[in-house]
């Protein structure tokens, strides 16, 4: 039996359900991307928001592959969220009013025109966005020559954003707030130059529109949400005695910081422990370079030292320590002072966040798509400390462990999860791996491309790699 609406009160009592009219809830927000992290985080947001406010049901929208939308609809849009450290618990999360899966593109295009749809969302992670080395809308990815080509019927999430906000500009209805919800920074202004970008190429006035009147808040967004494992989904199905095909984990520390944005009547996220504030750069840098960079490097080195988890990584106490260093010195001298915010404290919180037991976060899921996430992660930090004149020995380390990883995998003919996978099992199985990986604009950009010290430190970084031997790098 599946958890439904119509199993819902054959629970135990020990899982926590809401206590409020389903019937009522109404859908405000749109969704594209309905992966674990916008289960167990927003979802449990607008989930609490949702006790004193029903307009806000969230319609989930998957472009690519049924999976999730399937699951939310034979659930009547409920799953478990099971919080699994400190405070551990599981509750019924119930924000998800509609699910529309690929092929529903009519439902779709309907819903973005609904007067009462005021917000859209998008966790589609950083590959999603289609955009080139640079931040700007790549013209020339396949997704986005479709679209320009047949912006009726759109396959990016950019190309659906245009649409819908072009629908309601015909119909002559205010915009839907456009919250990016994804690691990257300035996330909502990298969305929103895209969309510009692309609605510029149908119609100069839709574009003006779009810069005028939409609100692309920029958004930090954390919680660290290992994937569900058969061994997670079994657990949640024994506590619950019915199945749970979209049960999500998460750790308790659950963190959203949103720039303010105009809506007027909108929903009061602050209420519910979003951070609602003038400026989320300060906070958004912190966390991609603080936790993400530190993530990535535990995933590229820890992999190389047979690690298979973040919390095996932590307790390999020679890469914990160079990886506290990294943070506490190298990435804590690139961050912009925020008022009232103690970068070190910060760091050790999230370092203690990785020491948990409770959690298993493979280092393999963090190692994906390396070429999308290293540019925010760790090379701004790296091209910050040339130009400021600091040493970059130690921030080469997890660049060289990436290039290693790339290379380790293309000779033993695993499939690497990347959009530039081929592009990047060539350049690293080369004669001169370093080289030819550095050279890859997208991901270093000219400035990291050229520079002779990065390249010097980075080569000699990686020797240790292919030897095998990373020790002497780990008391850099
Ligand atoms: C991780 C993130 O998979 C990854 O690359 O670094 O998903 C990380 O767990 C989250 O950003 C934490 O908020």
């Amino acid at each position: 039996m599946l958890l439904s609406r119509a199993t819902l009160a054959q629970l135990p009592g020990t899982v926590t359900r809401h206590g409020r009219a389903v019937d009522a809830i109404r859908t405000g927000i749109v969704h594209f991307g309905p992966g674990a992290f916008h289960r167990a985080h927003q979802a449990a947001y607008v989930d609490r928001l949702l006790d004193s406010d029903p307009r806000w049901g969230i319609a989930a929208v998957s472009l690519r592959s049924g999976g999730t939308t399937d699951a939310l609809k034979a659930q009547d849009g409920l799953y478990t969220l099971a919080v699994i450290d400190r405070a551990p618990g599981m509750q019924i999360i119930a924000a998800h009013s509609d699910a529309i899966g690929p092929g529903e593109g009519a439902r779709l295009r309907k819903l973005l025109a609904s007067p009462e749809v005021r917000i859209a969302t998008s966790t589609v992670t950083e590959k999603g966005y289609c955009l080139a080395g640079d931040g700007s809308l790549d013209f020339a990815h396949p997704d986005i020559v479709h679209d320009r080509a047949r912006p009726a019927e759109p396959t990016s999430v950019i190309g659906w954003i245009v649409a819908g906000l072009g629908d309601r500009r015909a119909a002559g209805l205010p915009p839907f707030a456009m919250l990016c919800c994804d690691n990257m920074s300035g996330n909502g202004a990298k969305l929103r130059a895209a969309c510009i970008a692309l609605a510029r190429e149908q119609d100069a006035g839709l574009a003006d529109w779009i810069a005028g009147e939409v609100a692309f808040p920029d958004s930090m967004v954390d919680s660290i949400t290992p994937a569900s494992d058969a061994a997670f989904l079994a657990k949640v199905q024994a506590a619950l005695g019915v199945e749970d095909r979209a049960a999500v984990q998460r750790e308790s520390f659950t963190q959203w910081v949103l720039q303010r944005f105009d809506l007027p009547d909108g929903p009061d996220f602050a209420s519910v422990g979003v951070t609602v504030t003038n400026d989320v750069r300060g906070y958004e840098q912190a966390k991609l370079r603080i936790l993400n960079g530190a993530h990535s490097t535990l995933a590229y080195v820890g992999l190389a030292r047979g690690h298979e988890t973040v919390f095996e990584a932590m307790s390999d106490s020679a890469l914990e320590a160079m990886v506290s260093r990294l943070v506490h010195e190298d990435i804590a001298a690139s961050l912009k002072p925020i008022e009232g915010f103690d970068k070190a404290a910060y760091a050790d919180a999230v370092l203690d966040r990785f020491r948990n037991p409770e959690i298993r976060h493979l280092l393999s899921q963090i190692a994906w798509d390396g070429s999308q996430k290293l540019p925010y992660r760790l090379l701004d930090t790296t091209r910050e400390a040339l130009d400021a004149g600091r040493g970059v020995a130690r921030l080469a380390v997890p660049v060289a462990a990436w290039i290693a990883f790339v290379r380790r995998k293309a000779e033993a003919g695993e499939a690497i999860t990347d959009p530039l996978a081929d592009l990047l099992a060539a350049a690293a199985t080369g004669a001169d791996p370093v080289t030819a990986m550095l050279a890859v604009k997208p991901v270093f950009g000219a400035r990291l491309a050229s520079d002779a010290r990065f390249g010097a430190a980075v080569r000699e970084a990686f020797q240790h790699f292919a030897q095998g031997d990373v020790t002497p790098l780990l008391s850099r």
